[in-house]
């Protein structure tokens, strides 16, 4: 008999940015996903050199001059925004009981601060959210999947600036009242976190006009942290009794040994990495080794009176993460480094990897998943968790991922293992559970989806979706709840 409890969510995920495509209709505003371009050198350039994908002032020019999609995948998705309809029937056939999307800042304000927002975009989000509860799915909507509006970075500054904390209220206020009574679960923020590890996506910042970057990114995040305290406090009033969570990208480290410089950077990379933003959002303030970690970057944040009560006022109900991988800690430089999620890391010689280095590692779900239910005693969701891999669709029409169907089976046994271990976990939404592009490297080809999307890195192919093995397996994981694996 499986462990999960009854009502437990199975469910997958995406984002507006990777997936619906359409930038140009319905009335929707220029978006900053909409800027990031393909650029082979330039990304290999950066990830070799272990920065951040960051927008230059030249890149932005660009990108702001370009009417084409060609190198623009971000603009073409996999043209959700006219699939949808039969994108569902797959999830429902599927068994799936909750679906993440991200909603578009762009789509309901298409500059972030016009007078009225744009309905075009607030009936496509009715329509999709009533046609999942229609198929039983409950709604996990993300308010903000990285991108905003553009005209909020070249008015104002993007995360910067106080005027975007404004706008993104007004924004969840609007969401609140029109899709109030469509959406179980709020998320104000994907991975807030990723404001200091992949800062074009997080903060909206162009690079070379900010002398102080560090600075600049921490401004942006308490920014953010305020924004979401906002959101906690609108939601809780508009829509008494509502669900809203903290999201981080969750950077699982290990003590690379058992020297205690080791174990401490661990503890460390643990903090500065992960729990400092989940702190805030849950424990309400700013922790106890914040000052040191500003003093190390050289940052000074400017607070506005009232924000700290704020933010102590306003915690999040539950928590959420991404879980792809984990890393080793140390401060010995002769590790081998290996390519992650946002970030790279210390390889570990006990795991395999997946085509893009990510170190596979099941049991690291279920460490970090006792990690935050003992430091919060809150609900937990995994709001993102899947593998990366370059299928082949055969003649028959069939992708045989069985390497796939392995991650994920091996995952779910591990959150199995937690919930034993007396976690209480809610929800999993698989990652790319229908292939999206990918926000990482831009191509289509990693793909993460149960449901294949016949469409290359160019935009070619038919866009046709056909089902995985994995679809198969993962229909069957839900229909005896995590009992047939
Ligand atoms: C997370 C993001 C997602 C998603 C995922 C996989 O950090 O929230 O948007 O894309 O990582 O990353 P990638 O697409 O780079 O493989």
């Amino acid at each position: 008999m499986s462990r999960f409890p009854k009502d437990f969510l199975w469910g997958g995920a995406i984002a507006a940015s990777q997936a619906d495509g359409a930038w140009q209709d319905g009335n929707k505003g220029l978006d900053t996903q909409d800027l990031r371009y393909f650029d082979a050198a330039w990304e290999n350039e950066m990830r070799q050199e272990n920065r951040n994908i960051n927008m230059t002032a030249q890149r932005f020019t660009n990108a702001m001059q370009a009417e084409n999609t060609e190198m623009y995948p971000f603009r073409r998705g996999i043209d959700f925004y006219y699939t949808w309809k039969e994108d569902l029937k797959l999830f429902h056939e599927m068994g799936m009981k909750l679906f993440r999307t991200s909603i578009n800042w762009a789509r309901i304000y298409p500059n972030g601060d016009d007078p009225k927002p744009n309905e075009q975009g607030i009936q496509f989000y009715k329509a999709l959210f009533t046609e999942c509860h229609r198929l039983g799915i409950k709604v996990f909507a993300t308010i903000l999947h990285y991108n905003i509006p553009v005209h909020l970075v070249t008015e104002y500054g993007g995360w910067k600036s106080r005027e975007t904390v404004k706008y993104y209220e007004r924004y969840c206020i609007t969401l609140f009242e029109e899709l109030g009574d469509l959406v179980d679960y709020w998320l104000p923020f994907n991975e807030i976190n990723c404001s200091r590890f992949n800062p074009w996506n997080g903060c909206c910042l162009i690079k070379d006009q900010e002398a102080e970057y560090n600075h600049a990114i921490f401004q942006c995040t308490h920014h953010q942290f305020v924004a979401n305290a906002l959101a906690v406090k609108a939601a809780h009033k508009i829509l008494p009794g509502s669900k809203v969570g903290g999201m981080i990208a969750r950077f699982t480290s290990y003590p690379a040994t058992c020297k205690p410089d080791d174990v401490m950077q661990s503890i460390l990379d643990e903090n500065y990495k992960n729990y400092f933003y989940t702190d805030v959002m849950a424990r309400g303030k700013y922790p106890s080794y914040t000052e040191r970690m500003f003093e190390e970057l050289g940052v000074d944040i400017e607070k506005e009176s009232g924000d700290i009560e704020l933010i102590s006022e306003n915690t999040v109900d539950f928590l959420a993460y991404s879980y792809y991988m984990s890393m080793l800690s140390s401060n010995d430089p002769n590790y081998e480094i290996t390519s992650g999620n946002l970030l790279s890391g210390k390889k570990n010689p006990y795991l395999k990897s997946s085509d893009w280095g990510w170190q596979i590692d099941p049991i690291g779900l279920r460490i970090s998943l006792n990690q935050m239910y003992d430091r919060y005693q809150l609900p937990v969701m995994i709001a993102e968790n899947g593998i990366g891999a370059k299928d082949i669709l055969e003649a028959d029409k069939g992708v045989h991922d069985d390497y796939r169907i392995e991650y994920l089976r091996e995952h779910v046994r591990q959150m199995e293992e937690a919930i034993a271990d007396g976690v209480d976990l809610f929800g999993y939404t698989m990652w790319g559970i229908i292939d999206i592009v990918s926000c990482g490297t831009l191509e289509m080809s990693k793909r993460y989806g149960v449901i294949y999307v016949d469409r290359d890195d160019a935009g070619h192919g038919s866009n046709q979706r056909y089902k995985k093995d994995s679809f198969h397996w993962y229909k069957k994981c839900i229909a005896t709840n995590g009992d047939d694996l």
